[in-house]
């Protein structure tokens, strides 16, 4: 090794050695609170269903295994997730077709936006999927989906798959026959949030005392390891506290239509589409008709590593 007598040499030295000097980053490590790297962005239902319509006649479901369509955030070098923690996708799911089984370390959930008669099936039980309904397949079960109805079944996934590879946890695996041999029927179940009982428990809820919706329930305490699920009803001219929180969320619009001011920025939404509402983005929500939304949030991570933190604003944005 040359003398380290200056500065140069020993800034030459760290390259070597594969350091780096607190002083000297190339990058900072710290920073006084969470960055605006997602972006706040909204994904619509009626933009992507014909294109998922199409694939439907253009990509043969043998062949695509999943038709789905996953939102990526468009921000600058992100390829995949749509918020940090988390990835949504539409999928559409034909009549009389299956999608095979499999398992994967990340967790899963679906928000059914329309289409009866297509069933999906967890560690060999099979529900139905009607809309409204919020089915979970937690980390490491098996999970197929078919369908024996006569309409299309079109949903929303959300998926923890980019926490995952953060923590370089994945693992994926197909069923060795395709599908699970040994299933049961089961309408009633911890995997499913069923509408009808999500709208009777919003009936008689209290207002939640973070003003965000007009009537807020948890789905499931939380509804996943690293998910959790907060069905959300607002009335027509209902305007939400403003708020923060370093949860990042994705909101699937159920019903109605409305906007939501992020930092300023107005975004409009209707039945099916898909908000991003990235960490520490203050938000709020006006309702222009009834609507009920599903919030999908990383708050159980957030909680369990002591850095969930929220505030509810002065309405000055
Ligand atoms: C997945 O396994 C499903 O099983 C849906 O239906 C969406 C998005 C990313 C990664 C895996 C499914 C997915 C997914």
């Amino acid at each position: 090794m040359n003398k380290l007598d200056s500065l140069e040499s020993l800034y030459q030295a760290f390259d070597g050695l594969s350091v780096e000097g607190g002083w000297y980053r190339r990058t900072p490590a710290l920073w006084p609170e969470p960055r605006k790297n997602f972006v706040p962005f909204r994904w619509r239902y009626a933009d992507v269903k014909p294109i998922l319509d199409a694939a439907g006649h253009l990509v043969d479901h043998a062949m695509a295994d999943r038709r789905n369509l996953t939102m990526t955030n468009p921000v600058e070098g992100n390829l995949y997730a749509t918020v940090r923690s988390m990835v949504a996708a539409y999928q559409l799911i034909k009549p009389g077709e299956t999608a095979d089984a499999h398992r994967h370390t990340p967790n899963a959930l679906r928000i059914i936006l329309e289409g009866k008669g297509t069933y999906t099936v967890v560690d060999g039980t099979r529900v139905e999927m009607r809309p409204g309904d919020v089915l979970l397949t937690p980390s490491w079960a098996w999970h197929s989906h078919s369908s024996n109805g006569n309409e299309d079944c079109y949903w929303v996934d959300v998926l923890d798959v980019p926490l995952v590879h953060l923590m370089e946890g994945m693992f994926f695996e197909r069923h060795p026959d395709k599908l699970e041999p040994d299933v049961v029927d089961a309408d009633s179940s911890p995997i499913a949030f069923r509408w009808e009982d999500t709208l009777a428990a919003l009936a008689v809820a209290a207002p939640p005392a973070h003003g965000m919706a007009e009537r807020e329930v948890e789905l499931g305490n939380p509804a996943l390891r690293t998910v959790a699920l907060h069905a959300q009803r607002f009335n027509a001219g209902f305007c939400s506290a403003l708020y923060r929180t370093t949860a990042n969320s994705i909101f699937t619009v159920i019903q109605g239509r409305g906007r939501t001011v992020v930092d300023g920025e107005t975004i409009e939404w209707a039945m099916g589409d898909v908000i991003a509402i990235p960490a520490w983005r203050a938000y709020r929500h006006e309702a222009d008709a009834e609507s009920f939304m599903v919030r999908a949030s990383d708050e159980p991570v957030m909680r369990a590593i002591g850095m969930l933190r929220e505030e509810v604003m002065r309405q000055s944005v």
